[in-house]
């Protein structure tokens, strides 16, 4: 199982330092087999510890250069940051980020051999719309994307469960996920208001092989407590 934090906008370069140290103890003591991601906000990042990947939640595809207000590749080598979330339903709804947008950062971190947690999701009204209209949708997302590059990570969230609290049945899940096994290989990590009540019925669906989590992975023993269950 992968258990990934996305923090969003949520903690300081301190902060994110004290979380990882005493994530770090947990694990240490424990010795669970499994693979642990955070993803803190750009001005937090810092190298991975032996048992977390650090990793960036947005990079733009450039090495360096003119663009106001983002970080590229010469930040990430800086703090040896070799994992980048990509196409996120908030920067694809707030930011404006479209799909040959994201397919071009894909192509550009897949080309320096990082490792991609690639996040795809349907909102509402596709869903209500019925499954065939979420698999056309969720495949449209793979526009122009690898699925075979060998480090990639595939994140299914549902926008309509993203934040709300309520996590998609699992049910839908496993169907969801089910469809999208048909041709991706790489793990696919659920995520969408997962938290300490629902991790266990999520982690034993079938081709989910991780969770990606926002709001339940703010604090380190709360985050933790997700692995115990699985
Ligand atoms: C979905 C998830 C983390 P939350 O975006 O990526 O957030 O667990 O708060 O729904």
């Amino acid at each position: 199982m992968i258990f990934a934090a996305n923090f969003k906008m949520h903690h300081t370069r301190q902060s994110t330092t004290e979380y990882l140290d005493r994530l770090e103890a947990l694990l240490e003591r424990a010795e669970y087999p499994f693979k642990v991601m955070v993803f803190p906000p750009a001005t937090a990042l810092q190298p991975s510890r032996e048992w977390i990947t650090v990793g960036a939640q947005n990079a733009y595809p450039a090495e360096e250069g003119a663009y106001t207000g983002e970080i590229g590749l010469s930040q990430l080598h800086e703090f040896e940051i070799d994992t980048v979330l990509i196409g996120h339903s908030e920067r694809r709804q707030i930011l404006g980020e479209d799909q040959e947008f994201i397919a071009k950062k894909f192509a550009f971190y897949r080309e320096h051999g990082f490792q991609i947690i690639y996040c795809v999701g349907e909102p509402l009204e596709v869903r209500e719309q019925g499954f065939e209209a979420v698999a056309e949708y969720l495949w449209e997302q793979f526009d122009d994307i690898d699925i075979d590059y060998e480090r990639l990570i595939v994140a299914y969230e549902p926008v309509w469960a993203i934040g709300t609290g309520q996590a998609a049945e699992p049910e839908a899940i496993a169907a969801t996920h089910a469809e999208l096994r048909r041709r991706i290989k790489r793990p696919i990590l659920y995520g969408g208001s997962v938290n300490p009540t629902n991790i266990a019925r999520i982690a034993e669906i079938p081709d989910v092989d991780g969770v990606l989590v926002g709001s339940a992975s703010l604090d380190p023993e709360k985050f933790h407590a997700l692995m115990i269950p699985v």
